[in-house]
C-alpha cells in the first residue's frame, strides 16, 4: 500500500467539532465518532451530513499508512475511511453512513432523502450515477501518468458531467439544489467533491463544471460552497493540489523505467 498522506496541520489526531458556539445535543447523549483522512471526499460526505443534521461528533484523523487498531477492527472488510462509530457500533461506506445518519438522527435537523418513495428512488438513481459513472473516470485522471490517458479520462468525466447537468435539471425543478430548496442526498455526495473539482482546475486547467457547458452545475457549485457546513469542512484547495501533485509524482516515478548505471 502506498502512503499517500502528507503531514499537515492535522498532525494532531483528534478534533472535536462543536458547530461554533452552538453545541447540538445528540439524542440521549449519543457518542458519535468519525474516523477519517483529511483529503478524502468520502470523509467529507459524512462530515457534511453530520453538520447539516446538527449532530455533534468527534473527528479522528487516521494515518492510512499506519492504520489504528480501532480503525482495522471497525472496518476489517474494506479498511477504508470514513468509518462512523455510533455508541460503539461501526458503520462503513460513505453512502451507507449518509443513510444511517439520516435515519438514526431522523428527528434532528433536515432529512437528506425525501419522504416520497418516488423522489427517494430518483435521488438514489442520481447518487448511483455519481458513484458509478462520474467518480471512476475522474479518479483515473489523478492516477494516470501520460497526457493521452489523462485527456481520455477527462473526456469521459466531462461526458458524465453533461448527463448529470440533466439530472440536476430534473431533480431541482428550477430550485437551487438536487434536493430542491434544501440540500439533499445527491447534493452531499457531489458537494464533497467540490474542493477536488477546484483542484483539478488548478492542476490541469480543466474546468469540470464549466458555466458554458454545465451552467446549472456551475451555479450549484458556487451555491453549495456558500453553505456553512461546506465552509466548515471543505479542504483548502491548495493543499489538495499539493496532495494530488504528490500522488501523481509518486505514480510517475513508479512508472518510469529503472535507470541503468
Ligand atoms: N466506497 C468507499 C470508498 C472510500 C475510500 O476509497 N477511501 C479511501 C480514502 S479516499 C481509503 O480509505 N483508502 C484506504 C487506503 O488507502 O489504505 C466509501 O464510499 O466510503
Amino acid at each position: 500500500m502506498i502512503d499517500l498522506s502528507i503531514p499537515g496541520k492535522e498532525s494532531e489526531r483528534t478534533f472535536r467539532h462543536t458547530h461554533g458556539r452552538k453545541r447540538m445535543a445528540n439524542r440521549g447523549g449519543d457518542e458519535v465518532k468519525l474516523l477519517g483522512m483529511w483529503a478524502s471526499p468520502f470523509v467529507v460526505r459524512a462530515q457534511l451530513a453530520l453538520r447539516l443534521k446538527g449532530v455533534n461528533y468527534e473527528y479522528v484523523e487516521e494515518e492510512l499508512a499506519n492504520k489504528s487498531d480501532l480503525f482495522l477492527r471497525s472496518n476489517p472488510v474494506h479498511k477504508t475511511v470514513p468509518v462512523l462509530i455510533h455508541d460503539g457500533k461501526p458503520i462503513c461506506e460513505s453512502q451507507v453512513i449518509l443513510q444511517y445518519i439520516d435515519e438514526a438522527f431522523a428527528g434532528v435537523g433536515p432529512s437528506l432523502l425525501p419522504a416520497d418513495p418516488y423522489e427517494r428512488a430518483v435521488a438514489r438513481f442520481w447518487a448511483a450515477y455519481v458513484e458509478d459513472k462520474l467518480l471512476p473516470p475522474w479518479r483515473k485522471v489523478f492516477r494516470v501518468t501520460t497526457d493521452e490517458e489523462r485527456a481520455e479520462w477527462t473526456r469521459q468525466t466531462v461526458a458524465a458531467v453533461d448527463t448529470l447537468e440533466e439530472g440536476l435539471r430534473q431533480c431541482s425543478e428550477g430550485k437551487g439544489f438536487f434536493g430542491g430548496d434544501c440540500v439533499g442526498y445527491v447534493d452531499v455526495l457531489l458537494g464533497s467533491m467540490v474542493p477536488w473539482v477546484r483542484a483539478t482546475e488548478k492542476l490541469s486547467g480543466d474546468r469540470l463544471f464549466d458555466a458554458g457547458k454545465a451552467p446549472l452545475l456551475a451555479a450549484w457549485m458556487e451555491r453549495f460552497s456558500e453553505l456553512d457546513a461546506a465552509k466548515a469542512v471543505f479542504q483548502d484547495v491548495d493543499r489538495v493540489v499539493e496532495y494530488a501533485g504528490a500522488i501523481q509524482a509518486r505514480l510517475s516515478a513508479a512508472a518510469a523505467p529503472a535507470s541503468t548505471q
